[in-house]
Order: C-alpha cells, then structure tokens, then sequence
C-alpha cells in the first residue's frame, strides 16, 4: 500500500589521506552494486566540473591563491549546491558512493589551523552519509605507493596533521564511522567495504535522510 515505507539509496562516504585508495575503492564498490543490481552514482568531492569547483581547482593546482576561509567556504559550497540533487536521488532510491565528503572538508581546513567548530559549521544541515569508511594508511606505506602530485595539499607535514584530526573528526561519528586498514591488498579491502555496504544498503530502507550535524 501506499503507506509502505519507500526504499531509499544509502549516502557511502569514502575517506581517507593521498593515495590511500579511495578512488580505487569508490569504482570496485560501484562494480559491484551494479553486480548486485543496486542503482548508485558516484559523487567526487571537490567536484571540479561546475563553476565553484573550477575555482577550486585552481586553488588546488596552485595557479590561484585564496585566503584560508574563502576556499573553506567554496569547498562548502560546493557540497551545498549538489545538495538537492544528491537528496532526490536518495529519495528516488539511488545509492550514492562520495570520494571525499565533508570530514575532508572539515579536516584540511583545521590543518592549516582554522578551528574545527568553525570548519564543521558551513556544512551543518547537509545530507549525513549513512557511513563512513576511512581508509586508514600508515605515511610510510602511502610514500611507497608513489609520490607527491604537484597539488596544494600534497606535502608530508599537512596529511600527517589531517591523519590525527580524521581520528577526531571520526570520534564524534560514533557507528558511523569505519575505519578500514587500507594497508591490505587491493581485494582485501574492497571486500571488508562491501561487507559494509551490503549492511548499509538494506539497514536505510524506511529510515530518513539524516543532516549532517
Ligand atoms: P586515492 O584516491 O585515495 O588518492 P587511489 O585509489 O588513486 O588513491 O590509489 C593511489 C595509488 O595506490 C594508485 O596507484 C593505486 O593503484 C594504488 N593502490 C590503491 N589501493 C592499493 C592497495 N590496496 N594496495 C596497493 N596499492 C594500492
Ligand atoms: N579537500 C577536499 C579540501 O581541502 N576540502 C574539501 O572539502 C574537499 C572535498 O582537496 F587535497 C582537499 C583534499 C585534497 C584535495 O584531492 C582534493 P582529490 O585528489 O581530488 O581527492
Ligand atoms: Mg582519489
């Protein structure tokens, strides 16, 4: 009947320092919910492609400089304008998978030493993800994974501080929050994510939204 409550996506934030493998993770996991006949999109955050994120991307590339809270913002902002759009997927059903969500958002900004009330506070009121897999990598395994790119934030001292304040920033999550060892191979950890997933997926179905708080 009518009154039956509606399927609704999952929100899967993936997280995680450079090179710990969240791309790698986000494309095995949208494999398999295709697989497994779960509809889902993948979400990158920054997304680069709009206007906002075109600014972000020269700040990120370096050609352009922008004052700490500025770019904080942008970033935020960014999440904020793909809101509506991510909140009618969930609703339609759709999974959404986001490399990076706003614990990046909140933790890269605290790195350079804005507060970490002030860097959660643009985000408050966003779609919470349902989960958060943090792949976690110790700096020594992601340096042998190859080196820097020439990006802003790709230098040893930020991801060392940014590792601790995920720690943090994860602790306020609570079940939330998985911390899943990244170390392991390639398979191993895509299948402790689906193991995850698959739970998560089914867990949400009736249950709203939740926002970010
Ligand atoms: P991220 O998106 O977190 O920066 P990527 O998925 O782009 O990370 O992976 C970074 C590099 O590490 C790539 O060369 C990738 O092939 C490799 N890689 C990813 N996962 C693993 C793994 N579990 N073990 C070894 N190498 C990995
Ligand atoms: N980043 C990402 C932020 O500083 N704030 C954010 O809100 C988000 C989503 O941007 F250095 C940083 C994290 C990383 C860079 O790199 C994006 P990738 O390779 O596109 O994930
Ligand atoms: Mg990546």
């Amino acid at each position: 009947s009518s009154s039956a409550p509606k399927t609704r996506g999952a929100l899967i934030a993936i997280e995680g320092l450079d090179r710990a493998g969240k791309s790698t993770q986000c494309q095995l996991l949208m494999d398999r919910l295709a697989e497994r006949n779960v509809p889902a999109r993948l979400q990158k955050f920054p997304d680069r492609t709009t206007p906002i994120g075109k600014m972000i991307n020269a700040y990120l590339s370096t050609s352009t400089t922008l004052e700490d809270h500025t770019i904080h913002l942008l970033f935020s902002a960014n999440r904020w304008e793909l809101s509506a759009h991510i909140l009618k997927l969930l609703n339609d059903g759709v999974t959404i998978v986001l490399d990076r969500y706003v614990y990046s958002g909140i933790v890269f900004s605290a790195a350079k030493g804005l507060s970490l009330d002030y860097c959660r506070a643009p985000d408050v009121g966003l779609p919470r993800a349902d989960v958060v897999l943090f792949l976690d990598l110790d700096a020594e395994v992601a340096r042998r994974r190859g080196g820097f790119g020439g990006e802003r934030y790709e230098v040893e001292a930020v991801q060392r501080r940014v590792r601790d304040l995920f720690k943090e920033v994860g602790e306020k999550e609570e079940g939330r929050w998985r911390v899943v060892d990244a170390g392991r191979s390639v398979e191993e950890v895509r299948e402790v994510v689906w193991g995850v997933v698959e739970r998560v997926v089914k867990e949400v179905e009736g249950m709203e939204v939740g926002r970010f708080e």
